[in-house]
């Protein structure tokens, strides 16, 4: 028979089940920078749960706004009919989003969000008479979360390898990690703006006529903290506006105050036609995903589009009362607490803390922006991974939250983290370093 709660049922997303099931890393409340865990130890969260607490954990403004909403309207159908807190929040983060874009179609996740705006970039040209431009391109080593769209355009190979065909008439262009030359730099790297050309051998390869959209990370997160060398944006968005190709930024991690303004796009100065964001909307405590479009976009669909529905698209969840009141609540906290400004400061003493590990025991390069960071280490021989799951194991043990992707330790603290918490989050991360064989 079943025991309850053995903790077999449940299958963990992009977790080792077994090795979990072994020696759980549970935690049951958290507050501020803290985690606190089933066995009563503060767990200091260097990830902001996972990119998204950018406010920091248990906020009474924005639970006490998602109960007042869960009593007052607890769902409202979202085809066919609204409520005032999904337009409101809409207004709210077109406000916040750079000029031009302005009008936010509502999703659950990035995941979704993602795949939104590779089907309104379709749809769009498909509208304006440029029906042949249907090909999606990516670039190698990008996430776009786990939809049959994200892991398409995406350039994880383990995250495509398992499922098949994906979508067809995909193609990606190259990354911008080059270690070589870029090792230990601080911000954006000096070399790799012409790997943006890259786009322009597709164009060649399959003819402009064919291609919809290309999506980028701004600062590549899942894949290693990669941020994208100086210019390199600028040259994809000439390339992209050359050969009237959409322009999309993925913006899940970075949208709200991660590099110390609302978005990467304002940060780097450069305008994509769509914007993908989710996670920090909500600070985490309610899913919600956002597609940011530009006017260009909207009003060609709302011109040209069938009618009387423009997009044959949503999700039943899409713009929920209870997310929306959240999102409203955190925009708020945002604002009041000038959050991004405070993000934007810190980062300059993360940069200066954490490069000070570059001598420490396997540590093979150091990257940062904004409150984004990582140190790589170098990998078992035979053994790719192994070393950064141990350090997050340790860390845990130490009372650190780390997340880890491959051998890459990556950091992405809640926006108020204070000069203090980032010391003490380096003093553990070095700890663990000298532990590690
Ligand atoms: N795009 C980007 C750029 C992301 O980082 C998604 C899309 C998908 O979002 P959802 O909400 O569907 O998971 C993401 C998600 C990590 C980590 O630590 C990163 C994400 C999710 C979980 C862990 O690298 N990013």
């Amino acid at each position: 028979m079943k025991r309850l709660n053995d903790l077999e049922s449940y299958w963990m997303p992009f977790t080792a089940n077994r090795d979990f099931k072994k020696d759980p890393r549970m935690v049951v409340s958290a507050d501020g920078m803290y985690y606190k865990s089933e066995t009563g130890k503060d767990i200091l969260d260097s990830a902001a749960g996972l990119w998204c607490v950018n406010a920091g954990h248990n906020r009474p403004e924005i639970t006490s706004a998602i109960s007042q909403q869960a009593a007052t309207l607890d769902f409202a159908p979202s085809f066919q009919y609204g409520h005032p807190k999904a337009f409101e929040l809409a207004s709210r983060v077109a406000d916040l989003f750079p000029k031009g874009l302005d009008h936010v179609f509502f999703t659950n996740s990035g995941s979704e969000a993602v795949d939104s705006t590779l089907k309104i970039a379709l749809a769009y040209h498909r509208a304006r008479g440029k029906g042949t431009k249907t090909r999606l391109i990516g670039r190698e080593r990008g996430y776009h979360g786990v939809g049959f769209g994200g892991i398409s355009v995406g350039g994880m190979p383990r995250n495509r390898q398992y499922f098949g065909t994906l979508l067809s008439g995909v193609d990606h262009i190259s990354h911008t990690h080059l270690p070589d030359k870029n090792k230990f730099s601080k911000g954006s790297p000096e070399h790799g703006d012409y790997l943006a050309d890259t786009l322009e051998n597709i164009v060649a390869l399959h003819d402009a006529s064919t291609i919809a959209s290309v999506i980028v990370e701004p600062i590549a997160g899942s894949t290693g903290v990669l941020p994208p060398p100086k210019n390199y944006l600028k040259r994809l968005r000439e390339i992209c506006d050359k050969h009237d190709i959409l322009l999309i930024f993925d913006e899940v991690i970075t949208g709200f105050g991660r590099l110390g303004k609302a978005t990467a796009s304002e940060y780097f100065g450069v305008t994509p036609d769509i914007i993908s964001c989710a996670k920090a909307i909500t600070n985490g405590i309610i899913p919600m995903g956002a597609a940011v479009v530009s006017k260009e976009i909207y009003d060609t669909m709302m011109d040209e589009a069938d009618m009387p529905i423009e997009l044959f698209h949503g999700y039943t969840y899409s713009g929920h009362p209870i997310a929306s009141a959240a999102g409203l609540a955190t925009l708020d906290i945002y604002r009041d607490e000038d959050l991004f400004n405070k993000a934007g400061k810190t980062a300059k003493y993360l940069e200066s803390v954490i490069h000070q590990l570059k001598n420490d025991k396997n540590v093979i390069d150091i990257r940062n922006l904004g409150l984004v960071a990582a140190i790589e280490i170098a990998p078992r021989p035979g053994a790719v991974g192994a070393r950064g799951y141990e350090a997050m194991k340790k860390a845990w043990h130490k009372g650190l939250m780390l997340r880890v992707t491959g051998d890459t330790l990556a950091f992405s603290p809640p926006l108020i983290a204070e000069k203090h918490d980032i010391d003490k989050i380096f003093e553990i991360v070095q700890s663990v370093l000298k532990d590690l064989d």
